[in-house]
């Protein structure tokens, strides 16, 4: 059949997505809820963009398994997530790991997070395609476009790859691939990365998005849950099992990233560390960011409260309100304040004489009048002092706040009741 013709392998898909894991990187701000749940662009979680590639690749089949701290997300995937509907031959679920094979058994890696859901999955007859995807990266991918080429391949499994500088790699699954692209060496997290023929100082990185026919999947599943030496993880057991005995392909991000208008390109981030969460989230600001979250093509879809707009106010004094090179959410309320190069989430109040430089600030946050704020990362619902100086005293700022190497500083509310205390 000619591609033309072809119906769509992504509604004969089931987009199953690992949002278990904790983030821990992000310190006190996976404290409360998963790293799939934080907080991202001004209206959006982390999670929302692998969702969102799933839908609007034409998935209509997600599962999505939590484990640490699921409360949050939960709630967030309840609120925006179940306008799929059974009735259409769609379907939401959301798979606590709720000891489901014994009561003293979690999920152990994230091969079992699927595992111990087998069922589930089957009771759907199931679809012939499973996308296993990580709910904590920022990027855009069509999995339609992974899913022809794991069909045309003809591979057990397709995993999705690109080129990292290999200093940076030591956290990927690093791969060697022959000249069809078939990987032929697979190492999770390797400490001296090897580098690409002919491009030593790059390396091939899995991105931890694989492709599989559910039937083989569920095989390899159950075959390395009786492996006593295994840890039931993709990355560690079943993926290097592949990979040495069966048929493994490369899927290069950069040919699936979208078929949309984008210009914009491969722009793939795991936002797990705050120096790389602030970045990403500051990078937004940028005349022309290099992701794109008002592309129609490709909409970022969430859970968003009915808000009443962004609102700039003189204060009493007559001081303007203002926001430069800023994403300004809504039910915002910017009174004699002064904001630059910032990202403001739902529902802050910035009162008079305040000033924010490259500020994240999370929805609900109170920023004091006569508080100036550089370079900082402010957790959900921080009632910020009058008068509280950040990002002038990098001695004084580490003491009080979260601190990082490259001068972020995170600011959560204990942080600051210490302050007072
Ligand atoms: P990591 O991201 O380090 O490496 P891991 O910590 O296992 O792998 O997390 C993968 C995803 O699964 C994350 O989204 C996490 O939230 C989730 N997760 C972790 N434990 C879980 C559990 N018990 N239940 C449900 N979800 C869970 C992986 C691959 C590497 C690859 C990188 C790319 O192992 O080979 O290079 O992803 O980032
Ligand atoms: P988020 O900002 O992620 O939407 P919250 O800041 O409201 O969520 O809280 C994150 C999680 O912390 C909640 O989902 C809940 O599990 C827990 N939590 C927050 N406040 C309380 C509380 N007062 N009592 C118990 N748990 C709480």
């Amino acid at each position: 059949m000619t591609d033309r013709h072809r119906q769509p392998l992504a509604r004969d898909a089931m987009a199953y997505v690992l949002a278990g894991g904790r983030g821990s990187r992000l310190h006190e701000m996976t404290d409360v809820r998963a790293k799939p749940a934080v907080y991202f662009g001004g209206k959006s979680r982390i999670i929302d963009f692998a969702l969102s590639n799933a839908i609007n690749s034409g998935i209509r089949r997600v599962a999505v398994a939590t484990q640490y701290k699921a409360h949050s997300l939960i709630r967030h995937l309840q609120r925006g997530w179940t306008f799929l509907r059974p009735e259409r031959n769609e379907s939401f679920d959301i798979l606590p790991a709720s000891q489901r094979i014994s009561e003293f058994q979690w999920y152990e890696g994230t091969a079992d997070a699927v595992f111990q859901n087998i069922d589930i999955i089957e009771s759907y007859g199931p679809p012939e395609y499973i996308v296993i995807l990580a709910g904590d990266h920022i990027y855009k991918m069509d999995y339609e476009i992974m899913l022809q080429q794991h069909v045309d391949s003809g591979a057990d499994v397709t995993v999705a790859c690109m080129e990292v500088p290999r200093r940076e790699a030591t956290g990927f699954g690093v791969m060697a691939v022959d000249e069809t692209d078939r990987v032929t060496a697979f190492v999770e997290k390797p400490k001296d990365p090897p580098g690409i023929p002919g491009n030593p100082d790059y390396a091939l990185a899995s991105l931890g998005i694989y492709a599989f026919n559910t039937r083989f999947l569920i095989e390899q599943l159950r075959r390395d849950a009786d492996d006593p030496n295994s840890s039931r993880d993709f990355g560690k057991d079943l993926i290097p099992y592949l990979v040495k005995h069966g048929h493994a392909q490369a899927h290069r991000f950069s040919t699936s990233c979208v078929r949309s208008s984008l210009e914009q390109q491969s722009y793939w981030r795991d936002v797990g560390t705050v120096d790389a969460y602030w970045e990403a989230n500051i990078d937004l600001t940028d005349v022309v960011p290099e992701l794109d979250l008002y592309d129609h093509g490709w909409p970022i879809w969430t859970y968003s409260e009915l808000t009443p707009p962004a609102k700039f106010v003189h204060d009493v004094d007559g001081r303007r309100g203002v926001a430069v090179a800023s994403l300004v959410s809504g039910d915002c309320i910017v009174s004699g304040s002064s904001i630059h190069r910032s990202l403001l989430f739902t529902g802050v109040r910035a009162h008079s004489y305040s000033m924010l430089d490259e500020a994240v600030i999370l929805p609900g946050c109170h920023i004091g009048r006569g508080s100036r704020m550089r370079k900082v990362v402010v957790d959900r619902g921080v009632v910020i002092p009058d008068g509280l100086v950040v990002g002038d005293d990098p001695e004084l700022d580490g003491r009080r706040f979260r601190r990082t190497d490259k001068g972020i500083c995170l600011i959560t509310q204990p942080m600051i009741d210490r302050l007072a205390g």
